[in-house]
Order: C-alpha cells, then structure tokens, then sequence
C-alpha cells in the first residue's frame, strides 16, 4: 500500500485542481518519510503533533484556551481544540472549495488562512494536516462555528464527500478524529507516555493553554497540563528533583524586530547542565544560534560580576563557560519567522542573527537581575566559582590518572579476563554485578571474543560527585580503561577496544539500580558510546519451558503466552454455534486477541458513560446491533429481542428526555431486569466501535457458544472473552514450567545458554530516543533528592531493562 496509490473510493468529476490534490497526497504516501521523518513510532506520533501544532497556534494568536487528545480503542486518535473553528465557506480561488478541504488536502495550505501569518513552522513540523489526512484510514473532520457543526469525512486523504451541516451548535472549536494507516505505519500503536511527555512540554512552552490528554483504550490513563507559569514553571518542575542555590527562577523576555525571546534560569547543586533550548516550540535538540548566545551572555555576565564584587580576585583566571553552567538548569525559547532547522536531525537553529539578540537581551536583564537580587548573585557566582577550582582539581585527577593509565590501555585492570581476538568489530564487553557472577561468566564465556570485567558491589553516583572524585573510584577506572575511549573531551569512540558493552545484572531491586548507575555514568560521560550504540543490556530469562523434548528459556511473561500458542495453537480445532469451523492460525488468532480488546475498551467506556446494567442489557439481549434511530424503533427492537430464554418488554417511555424504560424476565429462573435505555448511546462513536469490533470478532472466529478441542480434551466458550482463555488453557497442557530467579542461581552452563551465547541470548540496546527525557529520568533516578528515586525504582525494579533510556 504504501508504494500503490489507492484508487479514491467514491466517483466523483475531478478538474485538474482536484488532480493536482491526488499527486500532492500520492506523493506523501509515495514517500511518507520525506513529510514526517519516518514510518515507525517517531512519524506516527508526529501525526498527533502535527494536529496539536495547528490548535497550539490558534492559542498563540488568542483564540483557543484548551486542546484535547483521546486515543480510542480501535487506534484511531482524536485532537480537539475550541479555537475559532477552520473555515468551512466556499473559497472561490480553491475552485469553491472550503477552507477545510484545502486545509486537509492541499501540502503546506495550512499557514495561508488568517493572514495574520502566525504559523511559525519548520524543520518536520508544519508540514500540515493534509499529510496526516494522506496517512490515515480515515479521517473525519468535525468544525463548529457560525452556530453550525459541520463534518467531512476522507479515506486516504480523499473527501468521501462534501462538507455537511449535521446540527445545531453554540460553541466554537476543530475536532479531527483519525486512524493511523497501517499499510504505511509499522506499529501503529500510540504510545501515552511518549505523547504525554511531548504534550507537557507543549503546554509549558503554551502559558495558559490547557492539554488533556486521555486513554480509552482499556487500560485508561488520563493527565492534564496546564500551567500558567510557562516556562518558569518548566524550570520548577525540572528543579522538583535537585535542590536550588537560589530561590527564585529567574526570568526574562525580550522582543525584537525579527523575534521573541523568553527564558527562564534557576542553578542547583546539581553538577550536570540543564540547558533546552526550543525554536517556534521545537526542540532544538542539537543547539544552535540561540543557545551560543545563551551562553556567551551567561559567561560574561556572571565573569563581569564576579570581578565587579571582588569575588574573582586579580589573581583569579576567568570562570569558563562550563563553570557558569554547572548545576543550571534553563529553558531557553525564541520565537522567529522564518526559523532554519539545520544539523542531522533539523533540530539546530541556524539563523545566526539570532546569536546577538539573544546574547543582547540575556546580557541585559540578567546583569539587572544581579544587580538587583545580590544574595542571588552571589550564590550563582558562587556556584561557579566552586566549579572553576573542581574543574581544575579534576585536570589533575585526570592527568593523574592518565599518568596512571587509566584513560589509555595500556595498562589493563587486573580484573578484566580480556579476550583474545583485537578486532574491536568482533569483540564484547561483559560488566558483571558481582564477583560470584562475575567467576561463573568467566567461566562460561567464549574466550575468543568475550570479555568479562566483574564489578564489585556499588559503583559511584556520579550524579553526585564531582569528575575528580569519581575518577578515583576504582570501578569506575577498571571500565574506563577496558573501554579505552577515555571520557569526556577525551573520549574518542574510535579507540573502543569492544563494540559491544553488554551490562549484565540481576533482575532484582539492587540490579536495576547498579544497572542505572552504570548508565549514568555513560550517559554523563561516554555518551559517544550510547549514540554510536555500543551499549546493551542482557536479559536473563526469568523461564524455562519444556514440552516433550522441546525446552526454551523465555525472558518475560508475555514471550510465554507466544511460545505456548506458537508451538499448540495449530493442534486446536474450532467450531462456532453456527457449526462453523476454522482452522486457528497465529496471524487469526492474533487478530481475534486484537479485537477482544477493542472490544473490551468501547464496552469499557460505554459502561462509564451509560452504566454497566444498561450495556449489560444491550449485549446480553443482542440489542447492540438493534436499528434505533428513534424511540419507535428502539421500542420495535426490544419487543423483537424476546426468545425462550428471555421475555422482553417497554415499560415506559420518555419522549422529553428520549428514552426508555425496559424489563426482561429470565425464563429459566424468573428473575426480573429493569433498565433505563437512552436514545442516545446508538448515536455515540462508542457503540459504532463497539459493533466495528464484533464484526471483526465474528470474522475471525464466528458466534458463541464455542466448541473447542485438542485431541480428547474439550472445551465450550461460551463468549468470546472465555474463548481466550480456553484457548490459553487447552495451549498449556503438557508443558513444564520453571521460574528462575536471579543470574547467581545459574550455573555456567546455563549462564552460557541463556545470557551469553550469541545464537539464544537477548539483548536489549540502550537507545536515546529523547535525551532530555533521559537526562530527567537519570536526575530523578541519582540525584540529591531521595524519594523519587526511590519510588522509581521499587516501580520499576523489572521494567527500567524495558525502557529505551
Ligand atoms: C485560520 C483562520 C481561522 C481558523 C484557523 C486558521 C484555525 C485552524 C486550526 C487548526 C486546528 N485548529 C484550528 N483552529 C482554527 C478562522 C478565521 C476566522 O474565523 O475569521
């Protein structure tokens, strides 16, 4: 699909404007990464960004205080905001068409309506909501204004028709309901912290404008962000897990011909920097224009004043750049017209007109504020000044332990059982928690190409030391020198002595935070390491599975349920009431689970709305396919739900409030349901979903009762939920199962087979997706305050292996 254009589903005359909207939109789907970057998780989230950008920007110019996210259970994702509306009257220069349809069909039409020219895009972004309507499905817009709701719905970015008033409506605002395509999308799954975590930042760069984002999924989840503060609350939110020098978070903001600048900066005892930097709301990742300004101002500033108030004497050297940002935590955003995204990943702000107004602007106010607050001032400086004499306490630690042969390889540690093959390309490094482990990997590695450094109990914090300091631990010196890339502005990732660094601890509370320690530190440190993805971690299987002479060390519960219906699924045979019978393939199968659980979630969400009773009604009596377009008809279904088991019948009706009363009667055991029946849940979203995943349902395995058999043994389901776990059941016969516990009750052999030897162990990759995330979650995870941490990682003793740090 993503290389053969659809044929647009409805006839229709096209001119050749209409023409030149299809090759506009086969072109995005021609080459979906060319618009959002990628086809995988990253490109699938920027849909929602994309969308979310367009309401921001109706806040940005006053009209819309409030943007609404809700991911539903069939994958589809609503954005709503209550901005002016998109323009739904006839554009005579579009041919007549609406605003709307150019909006979602014509590339980069976005920014031409309103004049006012506030769009502020670039880089990925801004490339416009018609290449989200080119990726979906199917999109369905919904505009309220002029007093009107008005709706048009597309399949792969085509119209399906024109736009329609559907009803009366007092409010103002754009709705846009989507479903990712996923012949285009790899895993078009959306991921709620990944969205949850760009939509804080979104509404702390947003002063005032209120994101919710919701999940009705199944699961649920529900957040709200909101702050007033914008991004002085940012650097307080940020600051929750350090402890602050000062009180206050500065702020300042300027504005100039070209642009807007805004910035907020706090120092802590941390001893790392801080520092994001964002253009038109994007995060300039990379740096740029602004952040050399940024920090040429805070350099001279801080110098300026520190020799001003005789705190840097005479004899002093000037604090360098670094001195001035350590522990500072800062969020630096300009707003520009025309940005330039350069850089690998367009995210370093290039205009360099920027680099002056900037470092004008935070000169100024920064320098007043000092002036102005001096037991403020003289904290900051006094922070720098103690990283000035470290820095040069660090020199000579270092310069010591070079002299030591700590940062080059020639000198081993005495630990390290090295391999024997020097071609990095081919050769890892194991760094084992424990001695015990450490013997029993010794043992069973591959001396050829493995090599096992030991490492004895706790490594140093080093979000909690300073560099001379945690240059002395003597952990810490054995990785260094069997990596041989040096750290720092010393390391060099062309000197590893392995490509692969492999962190093997115990899947317990110690092993996670000894595994974050050392991830830290590379993080802090090696980084080079992390990026050119060097860095792994080993996942001892927590299971071994044994059927006939067939056995298997599985690393998760999830993996177990695989290997089950993997190797027993083929030996089921299923008939369904009808007397149907289908052979249960993994890829039916899985489609089947898929849908349960969309069908679990629109029942889950219409029971929170309408009551589980009234649901349970609807289901149980197979009202939930009922023609109901108004109260007779509804009345006509629910007398024609009556059969042997159950006498249905219309109690009262409630023309004013469009609803009914019902009862049934049991046949069986003559027990007596009253509920109340409201019009209205036919016309919800909730329950076409709700007939949309028993349809699938049905397609896959047909109508219950089941029957269900493996050799003689046999099983009858009576719905679709006991079909699944009768079918897990009927899957598990036979098959032995034991648990392990950590890497020190295995044995060598074993540790070989399920860690360590290429050809069965897995391993996970450590990979940056959002370095600010992870530089948060490190500071949250080792820094000064003890709580979060804490909690953290009693959360998440297994799970933290899981996370893509
Ligand atoms: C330009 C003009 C007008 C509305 C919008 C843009 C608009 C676009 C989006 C995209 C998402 N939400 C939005 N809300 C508004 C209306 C101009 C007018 O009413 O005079």
């Amino acid at each position: 699909m993503s290389t053969s254009p659809d044929a647009p589903s409805v006839t229709t005359q096209y001119d050749s404007g209409d023409i030149t909207v299809l090759e506009g939109l086969e072109a995005v789907r021609r080459r979906p990464g060319m618009y959002i970057g990628s086809t995988g998780p990253r490109g699938l989230h920027h849909l929602v960004y994309e969308l979310v950008d367009n309401s921001v920007d109706e806040a940005l110019a006053g009209y819309c205080d409030r943007v609404e996210i809700t991911l539903h259970p069939d994958g589809s994702c609503t954005v709503a905001d209550n901005g002016r509306g998109i323009p739904v009257s006839a554009m005579a220069d579009q041919g007549g068409k609406s605003a709307l349809e150019v909006v979602l069909t014509v590339l980069h039409a976005g920014g031409k309506f309103g004049g006012e020219g506030y769009k502020v895009s670039g880089g990925l972004h801004g490339v416009g909501s018609s290449v989200v309507n080119a990726l979906s499905e199917w999109l369905l817009a919904e505009v309220r204004r002029d007093g009107g709701a008005f709706e048009q719905r597309y399949e792969i970015g085509v119209p399906l028709g024109p736009i329609e008033r559907v009803r009366d409506a007092s409010d103002t605002g754009t709705t846009i309901t989507f479903l990712p395509d996923p012949n285009i999308f790899e895993e078009p799954d959306f991921d709620f912290d990944t969205l949850a975590q760009r939509l804080r930042e979104t509404a702390f760069l947003t002063k005032g404008l209120l994101v919710r984002l919701v999940d009705r999924r199944g699961e649920g989840g529900e957040v709200e962000f909101h702050y007033e503060g914008g991004i002085q609350d940012f650097v307080r939110h940020l600051n929750e897990t350090r402890d602050p020098v000062h009180r206050d978070v500065v702020y300042l903001e300027s504005e100039g011909h070209e642009a807007t600048l805004e910035v907020a900066l706090q120092w802590t005892a941390a001893y790392s920097e801080s520092v994001y930097t964002f253009a038109n709301n994007i995060n300039t990742h990379e740096g740029g224009s602004h952040l050399t300004g940024f920090r040429t101002a805070l350099t001279r500033t801080l110098n300026d004043y520190a020799r001003a108030k005789g705190l840097l004497k005479e004899k002093d050297d000037n604090l360098e750049g670094p001195d001035t940002r350590e522990g500072l935590t800062a969020i630096v955003s300009v707003k520009l017209r025309e940005p330039q995204f350069e850089g690998q990943t367009k995210t370093k702000l290039g205009n360099s007109e920027i680099t002056g107004f900037v470092n004008a602007a935070v000169t100024q106010r920064l320098a007043e504020y000092m002036e102005e607050h001096p037991t403020e001032a003289r904290a900051i400086c006094g922070k720098a000044i103690n990283a000035s004499q470290a820095r040069l306490a660090a020199r000579k630690a270092r310069d010591l332990a070079r002299r030591k042969g700590v940062m080059d390889s020639t000198s081993l540690p005495g630990k390290l059982a090295d391999c024997s093959d020097r071609d990095p390309a081919n050769t890892e490094l194991f760094l084992v928690e424990g001695d015990s482990a450490g013997g029993s990997a010794i043992m069973a590695r591959q001396s050829s190409f493995q090599a096992i450094l030991p490492l004895r109990g706790k490594i140093i914090n080093v979000e909690k030391a300073r560099i001379d300091k945690v240059l002395s631990n003597t952990e810490i010196q054995a990785m260094i020198t069997a990596m041989g890339t040096g750290i720092d502005e010393d390391f060099d990732v062309a000197k590893a002595r392995y490509h692969k660094l492999i962190i093997m601890t115990d899947a317990d509370v110690d092993g996670a935070h000894i595994r974050t320690l050392i991830l830290t530190f590379l993080f802090r440190h090696m980084r080079g390491l992390i990026e050119e993805g060097f860095v792994y971690i080993a996942c001892p299987p927590l299971y071994k599975v044994k059927q006939g002479n067939q056995e298997q060390y599985i690393e998760k519960e999830l993996e177990l349920e695989d290997w089950l219906l993997e190797r027993n699924l083929g030996d089921l045979t299923l008939e369904d009431a009808e007397g149907r019978t289908s052979a249960l393939t993994r890829a039916r199968y899985q489609r089947f689970q898929r849908a349960l659980k969309e069908h679990e979630a629109w029942a889950g969400n219409l029971r929170a709305t309408f009551g589980g009773a009234t649901l349970d009604f609807l289901q149980t009596h197979g009202l939930v396919e009922a023609d109901a377009s108004d109260l007779d008809t509804l009345q006509a279904a629910v007398t024609a739900a009556s059969d042997d088991r159950a006498t249905l019948t219309v109690e009262s009706v409630d023309t004013e409030a469009e609803r009914i009363r019902a009862r049934s009667i049991q046949a069986s055991t003559g027990e007596a349901r009253t509920v109340v029946i409201p019009l209205e849940i036919f016309r919800t979203r909730e329950l076409a979903g709700l007939r949309g995943a028993r349809a699938k349902l049905r397609d896959q395995v047909g109508t219950a009762p089941f029957r269900l058999a493996r050799g003689s043994r046999t099983r009858t389901p009576a719905s679709y939920e006991a079909l699944r776990v009768a079918v897990l059941e009927l899957c598990r016969e036979g098959v032995q199962l034991s648990r392990f516990k950590g890497l020190g009750e295995m044995n060598s052999e074993q540790l070989w087979e399920t860690t360590m030897d290429p050809e069965r162990r897995i391993l996970q990759q450590v990979v940056m997706d959002d370095e600010m995330a992870v530089g948060e979650l490190f500071a949250k995870l080792m820094g000064d305050k003890v709580e979060p941490r804490r909690a953290f990682i009693e959360d998440n003793a297994r799970s933290v292996s899981n996370l893509d740090v």
